[in-house]
């Protein structure tokens, strides 16, 4: 039991609340301050040791929010009110402070277990209420069961043979030692190009002896354009901020800008390359989610988008083999149908000789032996250290991992085995009184976080409050309903040049998953609309009793 966790009874056994909440992140944190609010009493079981959620797990060098602020924070006036932050993009050490801050405003960890892993549950019908067990053999007993587990709960390690076999350190990134990894000197080997593997390889390069990044996928990197602001500067926006975090929701994907409404090939061609100029050097997403309105629908139109970014990059790398597995001339997939990461100097320092990068699309990765890494030419590099930036069985993973049952015994492993079948991204047949959030169907991978979080929080503590004025004990998603939306989730997904490509927003990154669109494509305006509508409509989709 964690000390500092608050009241005594945070880790009794047979624990019994309103509201039983799995993960104490952005969004378990939301859910448990306004149900508190409305006097449920609420229980966060949460399997770290702090607040923060992918920002307690999150402490690998260089781990850097992408979003900037304030559009990833919370909207709450006592929050932001006395609160400023440092960068534009705060590294996870100030989202920790952060998340102290949170806490001592709203006295979230009183009602935290900490160290409390969920591994069983399921929904008792004469009771209508949820019975949950922990890894440590606790069990509670919940009315409403909230999961807020995020999309990366669950790591993904490469299946190759030896990895057990290394005699240096390795660690998976949301596995990093907490205390860090002293890698001045040393060789580093970083496995993979996600946002991770990038930032990792940046902040490594500034100590390590070298760098050697193993690279499936090229990512199609964007600048970050970090800047350092001042107290000043923040507390003189602060009166915008209420209109700030409305209009943040009117976006497609919760941020602070929009796609703007032209087609990429109504610009002359000079208008064109000015236009990307212009977002390309403002940095973030803006070449990504404020570009052309087509960018995600029109391969043509990508593919303009796609040279001009080869244009950039190639620009910036000096070596011609490094330059073509970077950034080739032919894209890999449609710009921006896998998350774009943000980088400061990753090119830059590659091009350096002790840096490199591998190509194991090429020469594919066949052994890790005590003292390296082997590939498929035979070629054995050896290192003091390998970080596994390898991703996580995204999206519903987390959800798939914790032993849930269904009224009739079937795990939602079982029941998602075929495929992913939700109804409003929150809600599960077959699982009632249990809505989750940020995970399956919702608009989780192509929204900002918080964002994302507070339109579904709010549907979920309106919903609940509604049960409870109407004295109504049980509410259930029909079948129906989840054939529509995965449906609707999928034909918003089919006009789009997602499902081309294999990424994890698609399941394909892991092995035997089914290949299907994990998350809402119609952004979160339309979403919240959709999720308003059946609440509105006497929670249409729902049978209740
Ligand atoms: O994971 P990823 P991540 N053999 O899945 C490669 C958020 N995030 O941890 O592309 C070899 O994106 C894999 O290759 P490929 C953000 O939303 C945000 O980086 O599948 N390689 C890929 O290159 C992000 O999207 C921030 O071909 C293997 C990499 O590993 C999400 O979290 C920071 C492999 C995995 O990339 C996940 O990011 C960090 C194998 N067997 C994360 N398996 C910020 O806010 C996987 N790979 C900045």
């Amino acid at each position: 039991a964690n000390p500092t966790a608050g009241d005594n009874d945070t880790y009794e056994n047979n624990l019994e609340t309103d509201v039983l909440i799995v993960g104490a992140g952005f969004g378990g944190i939301y859910l448990m301050h306004k149900l508190r609010q409305l006097g449920f009493k609420c229980k966060i079981y949460e399997a770290g040791k702090s607040l923060g959620g992918i920002w307690h797990w999150n402490c690998y060098p260089g781990a850097r929010v992408d979003s900037q602020v304030p559009v990833y924070e919370y909207s709450l006036p006592e929050i932001w009110e006395d609160w400023t932050w440092s960068e534009r993009y705060p590294g996870f050490a100030e989202l920790r402070k952060y998340f102290d801050h949170v806490e001592k405003k709203l006295d979230i960890k009183k009602d935290v277990a900490f160290d409390t892993r969920v591994t069983s549950g399921h929904f008792d019908k004469p009771s209508s209420k949820w019975i949950i067990g922990t890894e440590d053999g606790r069990t509670a007993k919940s009315r409403y069961l909230l999961l807020a587990t995020g999309f990366a709960a669950k790591r993904h390690f490469p299946d190759w043979p030896g990895l057990d076999k290394f005699k240096g350190e390795i660690h998976h990134s949301s596995f990093w030692p907490n205390e860090g990894v002293d890698v001045t000197g040393k060789r580093i080997a970083v496995i993979g190009t996600g946002s991770t593997g990038i930032q990792i390889s940046m902040e490594t390069s500034k100590t390590a002896k070298s760098v050697t990044v193993y690279q499936r996928t090229a990512n199609l990197c964007l600048p970050l354009q970090q800047k350092q602001l001042t107290a000043e500067e923040q507390q003189k926006r602060k009166e915008k901020y209420p209109k700030f975090f409305e209009d943040r929701l009117t976006t497609f994907a919760g941020f602070q800008y929009d796609f703007v409404e032209r087609n990429t090939f109504d610009d002359t061609p000079e208008e064109r390359e000015a236009f990307y100029e212009e977002r390309f050097a403002n940095g973030g997403f803006e070449f990504w989610l404020a570009n052309y309105k087509d960018l995600l629908f029109d391969k043509k139109a990508n593919r303009e988008a796609y040279d001009f970014w080869a244009r950039k990059t190639r620009a910036r790398i000096t070596d011609p083999r490094k330059r073509d597995i970077l950034a080739p001339l032919e894209p890999p997939h449609a710009f921006g149908t896998k998350r774009p990461a943000l980088e400061t100097n990753f090119y830059d320092m590659l091009n350096r000789p002790e840096n490199d990068v591998v190509d194991i699309k090429a020469t594919p990765v066949v052994e890790v032996t005590e003292t390296g890494i082997k590939t498929a030419d035979g070629t054995l590099r050896e290192f003091d250290v390998i970080a596994l930036a390898t991703g996580f069985d995204s999206v519903t993973g987390g959800m798939k991992n914790m032993g849930l049952k269904d009224v009739d015994g079937v795990e939602l492993s079982e029941k998602w085995k075929m495929g992913t079948w939700t109804n409003l991204g929150m809600s599960c047949n077959g699982y009632p009184n249990m809505f989750f959030l940020y995970g399956a169907q919702g608009p989780t991978a192509f929204s900002n976080g918080p964002s994302c979080v507070e339109v579904q929080g709010d549907w979920i503590i309106d919903t609940i409050k509604k049960l409870r004025d109407e004295d109504i004990k049980y509410i259930d998603s029909t079948k129906e309903a989840e054939e529509e939306w995965r449906r609707k989730v999928t034909e918003l997904s089919d006009k789009t040049l997602f499902p081309g490509t294999s990424s994890w927003y698609m399941g394909a990154n892991i092995p035997g998953k089914p290949r299907e669109q994990l998350n809402y494509a119609g952004g979160l305006p339309l979403y919240e609309k959709e999720c308003r509508d059946s609440l509105n409509n006497g929670l249409q989709g729902f049978v209740t009793a």
